[in-house]
């Protein structure tokens, strides 16, 4: 297929308003205009402010905190501490498991990080908080800490991340070529703009609360566990979200704090955590180390990979960032040994960043097969086919749909990859040296089940609910495209309400399966809406339909007629107000009859019930290859990315505007990791000193070049409802290994930690 055959399946001409169609935001001017209510914009009557203090130490006691000041300070209300804070509840994880039964603080008396909350204010208003946090007093036991992973030892294997075949030890030593290295990424953060808090109101048992939110009806469980409250009890309010990036799936310490504080002032408690704070209350993307050697022959296949891998965790919590993700799928090798530790450090616990595993998994092999390639003076692009896996290698299934061939050539094609020198330091502008990377990436289609409510109004218009979210992906876009195209209504006649766990439910909004989750369940919905009000028309005895004596009708532009236009047509609102209805409600979703109603539960409050990838007789993932350019100043040793294609397998796209915008920033956010981003932290106290965003550096638009991008996917059956894989995270995946390769090219020198800053270039 050539670019131009590919533009073209890209742009298929779909009508805006269908599934397919370039349809711009719905939620666009709403946001522009700010009539868009973030969740801390609420106005509520008698609302008071929070403010935490956090320890100052990375590891030790709590040995007494010293509140009369702050308590006697204008305006405050309350000084909570781990002695005065309401008892709590131990809440279940993400699996739904409740590791005990036992009390819960959010105000720590031990501390196992800097920044950790260990006290909080209550006052009349904002400033008041701050004043009066400002003059809590306390004092510490402090003992060592383990600052990074530099410091801990080999740390704990994570024996279900093990993942062998073959005998791939004894094949890498006896391999003719070989290539074996280091490669490390920092500790990262998600940098949302709209940072992390909440508004907590309790009416009796009842609490409501407003918090930005990736996941209402996992966050209203812990909420109620935490509080002893039925689940129903509680309502989660998030209809839009200033980026999440994987930070907001969670009720974190900060959350029960304000509820706490709520329930026990009896007035609504707003508390909003400040720029260092948003670096402190929950993780980032835990640093990692790997080592990846690669054993091939001298034609360049692959006969042996062994690869291990270490991420940091939280002394007191568990995250594995799963480093063989991609290692164990992209290429085919017929030994392989993946295993991975995880080393206990002083940091709040690691978490999900945009495409955890898959991204720093990419960084260790798409850089070391590039090394592999230069190696054997092999094209990197050519070395990637030569190992191409017709299979996936681990699960030995087939893929559901791999067009990464199709990638690699459409996007070489539009790169101009042909024209590439080989050898490093072979291609220049003047005093700038030029460098031609390639990488790819991959990122598996997780699937759940959905659920969703479609209203049919007396006025002909329609709503679609859902407790799902949009955090910026499109997710109003979308589920207003699926309902306008199956009810065959105009698409400014429906509209999408997200982000009340009073909703129809929806489970968690990550590993990018909600766009195929919802659309399904809408689809779903909507056709049993339509069913339903083609069937009242052809034998409701007050419908002009009836005498037709048809089998079916269709709906078009949200008129109502015999699919060969004999006999009368009517608009659904004339058609309803002619049958004496009010209107059509169709609770629609792909939930196997199976299940229990607490199955159910399980399914949208835990992660426990998402589909494997690997279900049944396929291997489902989305694919992509980055080629970039940049130049580099030999004598600053700056880095500049100037050019950026990539051609990426997401299956059908419900909307390639949204979908290639989504990209894009997933491509803008590798190449912030690749240059720029770094948590840094301080060895004498182990705290994260650039815990803002002027020092924690993320790109802008200088930073960033013309970035294209060329759909190749093909329609995926096995993957979603509609054909649609996944999209928000594949982007970044292969990013920063692109941009490391193209550096080595352009400099000979093979920068191995990131981010690739100037001092490691000269
Ligand atoms: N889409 C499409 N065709 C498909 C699949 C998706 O057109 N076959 C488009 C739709 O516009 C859809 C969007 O891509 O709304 C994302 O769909 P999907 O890949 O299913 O991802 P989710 O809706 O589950 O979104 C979560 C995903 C994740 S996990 C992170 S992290 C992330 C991301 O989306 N965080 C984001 N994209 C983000 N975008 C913004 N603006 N802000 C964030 O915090
Ligand atoms: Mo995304 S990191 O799975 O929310």
């Amino acid at each position: 297929m050539t670019v131009h055959d590919m533009k073209h399946a890209a742009s298929d001409g779909a009508r805006l308003e269908a599934v397919g169609g370039r349809l711009s935001r719905v939620d666009g001017p709403a946001k522009i205009t700010g009539a868009a209510r973030y969740a801390f914009e609420q106005q509520l009557e008698g609302l008071t402010h929070g403010v935490l203090v956090g320890a100052t130490i990375a590891a030790g006691k709590v040995a007494a905190i010293d509140t009369r000041a702050a308590e006697t300070a204008p305006g405050v209300l309350a000084v909570l501490t781990p002695d005065t804070i309401m008892p709590l509840k131990t809440a279940s994880d993400w699996f739904g498991n409740r590791p005990s039964d036992g009390p819960y603080s959010p105000l720590a008396r031990q501390v196992t990080y800097s920044g950790q909350h260990i006290a909080a204010v209550v006052a009349e208003t904002f400033e008041q908080a701050v004043a009066a946090a400002a003059l809590v007093k306390v004092s510490y036991d402090e003992t060592p800490a383990i600052v990074d992973l530099s410091d801990g030892t080999d740390g704990i294997p994570i024996d279900a991340m093990t993942k062998e075949w073959g005998d791939a030890e004894a094949a890498f030593a006896a391999a003719p070529v070989r290539v074996c290295a280091a490669y490390n990424t920092p500790r990262e953060f998600q940098a949302a703009m709209e940072p992390h808090g909440l508004i907590a109101r309790w009416e009796g048992d009842k609490l409501t609360i407003w918090e930005p939110s990736q996941w209402l009806d996992g966050m209203a469980r812990t909420y109620a566990e935490w509080f002893g409250v039925p689940f129903e009890n509680v309502r989660m309010v998030s209809p839009y979200i200033g980026g999440g990036f994987g930070s907001k799936a969670l009720a974190l310490a900060h959350g029960a704090v304000a509820a706490a504080a709520a329930k026990m002032l009896g007035r609504p408690v707003k508390l909003v955590l400040n720029r260092p704070q948003n670096f402190t209350s929950y993780g980032g993307r835990a640093a990692t180390r790997q080592t990846v050697a690669i054993g091939a022959d001298k034609a360049g296949r692959i006969q042996s990979i062994v690869h291990r891998g270490v991420n940091e965790t939280a002394i007191d919590g568990m995250w594995v960032e799963p480093l063989g993700a991609v290692t164990s799928i992209m290429y085919a090798t017929p030994n392989f040994s993946s295993k991975q530790n995880v080393v206990r450090v002083n940091t709040v616990v690691p978490g999900a960043k945009r495409a955890p595993g898959e991204n720093p998994s990419a960084f260790g092999i798409e850089c070391a097969i590039d090394e592999l390639a230069h190696e054997l003076g092999i094209d990197p692009l050519e070395i990637r086919l030569i190992n191409y896996a017709e299979q996936d290698p681990h699960a030995k299934k087939p893929w559901s749909t791999r067009q990464l061939r199709e990638a690699f050539a459409v996007g070489a094609e539009a790169f101009g990859w042909a024209k590439r020198s080989p050898a490093p330091r072979s291609m220049r502008d003047g005093r700038l040296l030029i460098g031609w990377g390639v990488a790819a990436g991959t990122y598996p289609v997780r699937r759940a089940h959905g659920e969703a409510l479609v209203k049919i109004l007396a006025d002909g218009s329609v709503e679609v609910e859902s407790s799902s979210i949009d955090m910026g992906q499109g997710t109003y876009t979308i589920l207003a495209q699926t309902a306008a195209e199956t009810l065959g209504v105009p698409v400014e006649q429906v509209s999408v309400k997200l982000g009340d766990s009073h909703f129809a439910r929806a489970g968690v909004t990550g590993g990018s399966r909600l766009a195929g989750v919802m659309t399904g369940a809408v689809y779903k919905a909507a056709g049993q809406a339509l069913d339903e009000l083609i069937g009242l028309a052809l034998s409701d005895p007050r419908s002009p339909f009836q005498k037709l004596q048809a089998n079916t009708l269709v709906v078009k532009d949200g008129r109502i007629a015999s699919p060969r236009g004999e006999g009368p047509e009517l608009s659904i609102a004339e058609f309803l107000s002619t049958v004496g209805r009010d209107g059509i409600e169709a609770k629609g979703d792909t939930v196997p009859a199976s299940f229990t109603p607490e199955d159910r539960y399980r399914n949208y409050t835990t992660i426990s019930m998402a589909i494997p990838h690997t279900e049944g007789n396929y291997s489902r993932h989305s694919w992509c290859a980055h080629l970039v350019e940049v130049r580099v100043d030999e004598d600053f040793g700056t880095v500049r990315v100037s050019r950026v294609v990539s051609a990426l397998d997401s299956g059908r796209l419900y909307n390639p505007k949204l979908a290639e915008s989504q990209w894009k920033g997933g491509i803008i956010m590798g190449i912030g990791q690749a240059l720029l981003e770094e948590g840094i932290v301080d060895r004498r106290h182990g705290r994260i000193v650039n815990g803002n965003l002027a020092d924690y550096m993320l790109p802008t638009n200088a930073d960033i070049p013309d970035i294209q991008t060329i759909s190749v996917g093909i329609p995926d059956p096995h993957s979603s409802a509609l054909g649609g894989k996944g999209v928000g995270e594949l982007g970044i995946v292969g990013v920063a290994p692109a941009i490391a390769n193209a550096v080595f090219h352009a400099t000979g020198k093979r920068v191995r930690d990131l981010p690739i800053t100037l001092e490691k270039l000269i």
